[in-house]
């Protein structure tokens, strides 16, 4: 029986932190051979914000790095650059002649997005979701494994392939997201009540996966707790409960384990342990990032291959496309 096709994508906005390894990266690894996968650096929906060219490039190539040293194989996954596919862009503008504005106008990480920024927003960043669709559809994906954030972006993407189908007849398929049940959304160890994010200016909130030991001990040291002494799962005290869950979702333990583990410990003690839990659970893929960095041409060679693969499926999307469409 065919594989179900698997499509994610990963901005390069600098380094990537223990949300994006938990919420998407991780399940990646997990599932790669379960399905046919693509997975893209999404550097074309990078720069909807500025970025320096010299930053962006190496944010690519660290991007890129970190997600074969988690464990994705080129065997059973395509890995590519989005702008070395020109079919992304393309398609994203032929999709944006049917998209509605009113459809992106709801889009809530548009919104916040374009409030930090005021002024200088982008249309790019206005339609970001349209060239998202187009990385989903082009490549036939069934299903979308996200953090929780990008959950409306993915039921957009399907609506748009719906309101193609229904005005040109079939050519996508309709995707659905895939959010993991525990570890959708990592919150911030600074801010517990806000997603952890790479774009957060207190640089304590998020632990990124080339953290050294002495930085990963620290930010947890710092992290915000409360008041109360218990360690348990409660939800309405979202410090713990958010550190609780990573050590749940590094450790594989059961929630009660887990409790009677910890039952009597400090806060202190939680941190402690937990610190060590996320330096193990790190150092083989900080490990393989430097030999895999290391080796000249090897990223570059994984990549091209990457490349060539997604072209090859991409271009006879698109000619399809093209030709419902009534332009070729
Ligand atoms: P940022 O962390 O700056 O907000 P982002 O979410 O805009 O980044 P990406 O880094 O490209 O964009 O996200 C890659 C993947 O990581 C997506 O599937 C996203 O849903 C997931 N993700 C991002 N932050 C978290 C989080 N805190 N918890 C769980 N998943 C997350
Ligand atoms: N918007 C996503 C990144 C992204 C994506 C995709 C995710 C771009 N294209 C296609 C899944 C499928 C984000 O994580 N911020």
């Amino acid at each position: 029986m065919d594989k179900k096709r698997v499509f994610s994508g990963i901005q390069a906005t600098g380094s990537l932190h223990l949300g994006n390894y938990l919420g998407a990266i991780k399940n990646w690894v997990k599932m790669q051979e379960q399905f046919d996968n693509y997975f893209c650096v999404v550097d074309l929906h990078t720069i909807t914000v500025p970025q320096d060219p010299e930053v962006l490039r190496n944010n690519i190539r660290e991007v890129a790095g970190l997600l074969f040293a988690a464990g994705l194989n080129e065997k059973s996954s395509v890995v590519f650059i989005q702008s070395h596919v020109r079919a992304h862009a393309e398609l994203a503008w032929l999709l944006n002649c049917i998209t509605p504005m009113g459809w992106l106008h709801r889009m809530t990480q548009f919104k916040d997005k374009s409030e930090k920024q005021k002024e200088d927003v982008s249309v790019g960043l206005f339609d970001y979701p349209v060239l998202q669709a187009a990385d989903i559809l082009l490549y036939d994906t069934h299903f979308v494994p996200v953090g929780e954030d990008q959950k409306q972006h993915v039921e957009l993407s399907r609506d748009i392939a719906q309101r193609f189908n229904y005005r040109y007849g079939d050519v996508f398929v309709l995707p659905d997201a895939m959010i993991p049940p525990v570890g959708g959304r990592v919150m911030g160890l600074a801010n517990p009540e806000k997603k952890m994010s790479k774009s957060e200016d207190n640089k304590n909130d998020a632990i990124f996966l080339l953290d050294s030991p002495d930085q990963i001990r620290s930010k947890l040291k710092r992290g915000t707790t409360d008041s109360m002494r218990d360690i348990k799962f409660d939800e309405t005290r979202p410090g713990i409960y958010n550190l609780l869950t990573i050590y749940q979702l590094l450790t594989g333990k059961e929630r009660s384990e887990i409790e009677e583990h910890f039952s009597g410990k400090s806060y202190k003690d939680l941190k402690e342990q937990l610190a060590e839990v996320v330096i193990e659970s790190l150092r083989p893929l900080q490990e393989r990032y430097r030999e895999l960095t290391g080796e000249e041409g090897y990223l570059d060679e994984m990549l091209s291959i990457g490349a060539e693969k997604a072209d090859a499926r991409a271009e006879e999307k698109l000619r399809q496309v093209y030709k419902k469409i009534g332009l070729r």
